[in-house]
């Protein structure tokens, strides 16, 4: 049995959007899985999402993916051609290389996300630990985020950057049921695990309010989040 070790679902699903892709691909793709809360100092890259298969420990999305295609067949992209493949990885990057950062913002930064974020997220912590932890983890995300970028901008900007991939998706989608047409494919585990993590997290956001706008990718990430559901 596979293991997904997670953050845990903070908001009644995981605050990650790379856990959320993860659980999300293993339910889509109908692999049998449990879930465990994952502790960051075991994990070989210090982040999470990892898998364990058969004593076998697998970290990062990309490389779990890459992984359960190789040992369980991809019934999902394995219809894809090679034009729709890199179509599906482009999206797949603008979804994990530049919404994720405003995503980022919105939560640990913005300090209308900060407020309701923290609690939720840092509620499980011990007496005086709850008070001291999350400032300073919120510091190590700032210099993150400066270093990458997206803190150079004003909040207006980082938001407006953030609704040209919201605004790209919603396109994308049209009236279809997944991002690339009538069957779910990998992508549709990013995007669902960023969409259901944008519209449906307690955060009110103006990524939030403008996502909200896009009935399409509202009724979308309701799809994706009943196909969650054990
Ligand atoms: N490229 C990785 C990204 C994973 C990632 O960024 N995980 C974040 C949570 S969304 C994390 O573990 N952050 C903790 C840290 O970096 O200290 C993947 O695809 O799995």
């Amino acid at each position: 049995m596979i293991t997904l070790y997670h953050f845990g679902d903070a908001f009644g699903f995981d605050p990650s959007p790379f856990c959320l892709k993860m659980e999300t691909y293993l339910r889509l793709a109908g692999h049998p899985f449990q879930k465990k809360r994952g502790d960051l100092r075991k994990s070989p890259k210090r982040q999470l999402p990892v898998i364990e298969d058969d004593g076998r420990i697998v970290a990062d999305s990309r490389f779990i993916i890459d992984y359960l295609k190789a040992k369980y067949g991809d019934p999902l992209d394995g219809h894809l051609t090679a034009a729709e493949r890199a179509n599906l990885h482009a999206w797949q990057r603008m979804c994990e290389e530049s919404l994720y950062w405003t995503i980022v913002y919105s939560r640990w930064i913005d300090d209308t996300g900060w407020k309701v974020f923290s609690p939720l997220v840092f509620g499980f912590l011990p007496g005086p630990l709850k008070v001291l932890v999350p400032p300073l983890i919120r510091r190590r995300v700032a210099r993150t985020l400066n270093g990458q970028g997206t803190l150079r901008h004003s909040r207006d900007e980082i938001y407006a950057l953030g609704m040209r991939d919201v605004d790209a998706l919603a396109a994308l989608l049209g009236d279809r049921s997944f991002m690339l047409g009538d069957k779910p494919t990998s992508l549709d585990a990013t995007a669902g695990g960023w969409l259901i993590n944008i519209l449906h997290a307690p955060l009110e956001t103006p990524l939030k309010a403008g996502a909200a706008k896009h009935a399409n990718l509202a009724a979308y990430a309701d799809r994706i989040r009943e196909r969650l559901k054990v």
